[in-house]
């Protein structure tokens, strides 16, 4: 591959979920390397700040203090060993972003609207205390009635954040596009078990199986999704400056990229599979062109012009068509190599449990 394509990745979760911890691990994990994946920043500079912010959590105990107004870009690049698959446009905005009204709010509010409607991948950011909350009520009631998110804490938020994804995924259809994989994103699953009263993986099955109840925009149609429980560190519900450094213990951070990139991959194959048909039609429409006209009495002298002009584009389809058919290869290949490393995790696609 020859220049990496670039996907657009959204983060989208209340003030306080977890956005830039998680973020903050991810890059630390993934940019030691896991299973021969490695993530970079762009610029080194970039590095050091995202490094810099997790020793402080590490060595200190400082948690990062909540963004500000000025969304902070990040421009990665997912290497395979020394390869580059991927860059990654990744924004990390205020919860309140996504809250606040365009006309009343700063412009980052404009700034992750539009955003949205160009994301190849969008992280549901839900507090994994919240959802902990939830899952007790759905259980106190008999897994009856509506399960939303504990009201006051992210219920409105879950509602509104879902109906930005969904206005998303229209904007992407109109435009012939895929809709955006969606990962939804469980944060402090640390915090889980406190919260609901029952063990971390009962927890998950509760919202597992009410996932149409809790995050209906994973279960619509046309949209692949993945439920992604995330911790940074078992550090408690306590003071969010400051947490006990030796609970860090970062789980499943490296996921929810290697889903957005199999899922970007694996979309990236239709959209090449149109391509190679167009360009196969093209072909043969100018073979056609060039064997008509050198049948012709006098063909080549009368026709030269455009049995040259036909050749030429012949070749040129022909280079095109072997670089398409290469790149197809590869990219179905590291989306098989990726969905390995998504194993165990669960996959809904169209409404349906992949695994
Ligand atoms: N127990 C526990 N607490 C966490 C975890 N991740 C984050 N927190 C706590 O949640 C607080 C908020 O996390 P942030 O990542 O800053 O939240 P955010 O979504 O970026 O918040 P805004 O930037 O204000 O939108 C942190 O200061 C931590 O105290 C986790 O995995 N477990
Ligand atoms: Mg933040």
């Amino acid at each position: 591959m020859s220049t990496p394509p670039k996907m657009t990745v959204t983060m989208l979760g209340a003030p306080g979920s977890g956005k830039t911890m998680f973020l903050h691990g991810m890059y630390a994990i993934l940019s030691a390397g896991f299973e021969g994946y490695f993530l970079y920043t762009v610029d080194p500079d970039q590095d050091l700040d995202l490094m810099d912010a997790w020793d402080l959590l590490s060595d200190k105990g400082e948690t990062p203090p909540p963004n500000d107004p000025e969304p902070v870009p990040y421009d990665f690049v997912l290497k395979d060993g020394l390869t580059p698959l991927v860059e990654i446009d990744l924004v990390d905005f205020r919860g309140g972003a996504a809250l606040d009204r365009v006309a009343e709010g700063p412009d980052d509010v404009r700034v992750l609207r539009e955003r949205l409607a160009r994301s190849d991948s969008i992280y549901l950011v839900l507090d994994g205390a919240n959802v902990g909350r939830t899952v007790a009520s759905i259980l106190a009631s008999g897994q009856t009635g509506p399960a939303v998110l504990d009201r006051g804490q992210d219920s409105t938020q879950v509602a509104r954040l879902m109906r930005f994804i969904s206005d998303a995924t229209q904007a992407r259809t109109s435009r012939g596009q895929a809709a955006p994989s969606v990962v939804v994103l469980i944060s402090k699953t640390d915090l889980l078990a406190q919260t609901s009263g029952v063990s971390r993986a009962e927890a998950l099955a509760v919202v597992a199986k009410n996932l149409d109840r809790l995050a209906s925009i994973a279960t619509v149609k046309g949209v692949t999704a993945m439920v992604c429980p995330v911790s940074i560190g078992a550090f408690g519900t306590g003071d969010s400056d400051r947490v006990d450094p030796t609970a860090l213990n970062p789980e499943n951070v490296y996921h929810p990229m290697i889903f957005s990139l199999w899922h970007f991959l694996s979309e990236g194959q239709d959209e090449h599979a149109l391509a190679l048909r167009r360009d196969n039609a093209r072909l043969s429409a100018a073979a056609e062109v060039v064997s008509e006209r050198r049948g012709q009495l006098f063909g080549s002298w009368r026709h030269s012009t455009v049995i040259s002009q036909n050749e030429q584009e012949m070749a040129a389809l022909r280079e095109r068509i072997a670089e398409l058919k290469q790149t197809m290869s590869e990219e179905g290949r590291r989306a098989v190599t990726l969905m390995s490393a998504l194993a165990g995790m669960p996959i809904i696609k169209d409404g349906e449990w992949q695994s």
